[in-house]
């Protein structure tokens, strides 16, 4: 499915991409004793052109989710090379590698989501990998138009932390996060751009 965008490229983040090796800037959010979420502004610079060959090359599926009992599209668009890593796109590729050594945990997963507009969303979760593993940390990378990123306390329905990242940021989540913490990218009525969150998740500890 190639998708139809009304895509504009920022003035302010043209080149070639970059991976800030210092994260610069990063900063922690501690939810509690058990969980904290990292913030770092600009890790990836040049990330119009990840958004474009994204847009272009990735094999981009709408899947079926179950809503309120409900069997629905789900309102935004995924691509995955987790059976085919072989053809992770580099940049892609070096995140993980980066985000490894930083982090020691092996991130050899990389899925991308894709809000056309502020129609499309994610609700309220943690990520299923928490069913299988102690505190999974998930990154995300985000291109494209800056979108909210809230977080909750699991059973809380108080929004305790906002996020608003942009083309480059990156948010990683980790401690307990999934499995005591939900978070959501909420729909919005602005008119607001095409959103990229590649997301990279690992299946052990290294
Ligand atoms: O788009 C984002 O920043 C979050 C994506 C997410 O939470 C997910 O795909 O599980």
């Amino acid at each position: 499915m190639a998708p139809d965008l009304a895509w504009q490229p920022s003035l302010l983040d043209g080149g070639e991409p970059r991976l800030d090796v210092s994260y610069d800037g990063l900063r922690r959010i501690v939810l509690d004793d058990r969980s904290w979420v990292d913030y770092c502004p600009g890790w990836l610079a040049g990330s119009d052109s990840v958004f474009e060959l994204l847009a272009s090359t990735a094999r981009w599926q709408q899947r079926r989710v179950t809503m309120w009992d409900k069997d629905v599209l789900e309102p935004r668009l995924t691509a995955g090379w987790s059976t085919d890593a072989k053809h992770v796109p580099p940049v892609l590729a070096e995140m993980c590698t980066l985000l490894s050594q930083r982090y020691a945990v092996d991130f050899d997963s990389v899925w991308v989501n894709l809000y056309r507009d502020g129609q499309d969303s994610v609700a309220w979760h943690g990520d299923r990998n928490r069913l299988v593993m102690d505190r999974p940390m998930v990154a995300t990378v985000s291109l494209g138009a800056r979108r909210r990123f809230l977080l909750r306390e699991r059973g809380s329905a108080r929004i305790a932390h906002e996020l608003r990242p942009g083309a480059g940021d990156l948010v990683v989540m980790g401690g307990e996060c999934q499995k005591e913490w939900e978070h959501t990218v909420p729909k919005t009525a602005q008119p607001v751009g095409p959103r990229m969150s590649v997301t990279i998740r690992h299946s052990t500890g290294l």
